[in-house]
């Protein structure tokens, strides 16, 4: 189909979809960027997007973090953004809980969302039962076990980032507000009207957040989370000019 939505010349843009603590696959997946890179003719530039949720629910979400924190600094001359989910925020704020908000339902939340793999990841022992004092312990327990470089690392997120006709964020946008006017919050969680809405927008959307079987190409937008996590692929969307095509592990 023709698409109005274009990647600039000279670039080729890799985005790769929800991690979820799985760094095995994450391994595989840049090695199959880096010997996609090296058929047919290379591109000008590359810049490598990561749309978010590297951790929670796998089982090294701590080897996740350190392995996206030795891509970011190789110097191999490719640019990354690194895109934040409403998971990596959900840790971000278990740590350091934001003012204006009641952080024990958020802990809550965040450990039913598998934030208890995270914390274990980091070496934090879980107790049997998550009562208000356990949580006090475990805060500044996980903050201890953190490294600096990994709360630098997921401080440093962005929302999204926009490439040429498209707008890469974690979960989507609010169809009814201009893409200039997004709400934070917004780009981690949207849903609906986001995802069945009918007709272009601005931009064209890729995003991770929603699970689907394979990747979930429409006009608007197209969905990378082939929910890697509940035994599925990890997917990496490779957009050049007005051509889309995709790698999987
Ligand atoms: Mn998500």
């Amino acid at each position: 189909m023709e698409t109005p939505y274009l990647i600039p010349p000279g670039l080729r843009v890799y985005a790769i979809g929800d991690i979820h603590g799985y760094l095995v696959p994450l391994q595989a997946m840049q090695e199959q960027i880096a010997a996609d890179l090296l058929r047919g003719a290379a591109p000008e530039r590359v810049h490598i997007v990561y749309l978010g949720d590297y951790v929670d629910r796998g089982p090294d979400s701590r080897g996740v973090i350190d392995y996206l924190i030795s891509r970011r600094d190789r110097g191999d001359g490719i640019a990354k953004t690194f895109i934040r989910g409403n998971h990596d925020v959900l840790f971000l704020d278990f740590m350091d809980p934001p003012q204006d908000r009641p952080p024990l339902a958020d802990a809550q939340t965040w450990l039913r969302w598998g934030g208890e793999e995270t914390l274990r990841s980091y070496g934090v022992s879980l107790p049997e039962a998550f009562l208000p004092a356990e949580f006090e312990r475990m805060m500044p327990a996980l903050r201890q076990h953190v490294p600096s470089a990994h709360r630098d690392f997921l401080k440093g997120m962005r929302s999204h980032v926009i490439i040429g006709g498209y707008y890469f964020t974690h979960a989507g946008v609010d169809p009814l507000v201009p893409l200039e006017r997004q709400d934070r919050t917004t780009l981690m969680i949207m849903r609906e009207p986001f995802l069945s809405w009918s007709g272009l927008l601005e931009k064209r959307v890729v995003h991770g957040h929603t699970v689907t079987a394979e990747p979930d190409v429409h006009p608007h937008r197209i969905g990378l989370d082939t929910g890697l996590y509940k035994g599925g692929k990890l997917t990496c969307g490779v957009f050049e000019g007005a051509e889309v095509r995709f790698l999987q592990v």
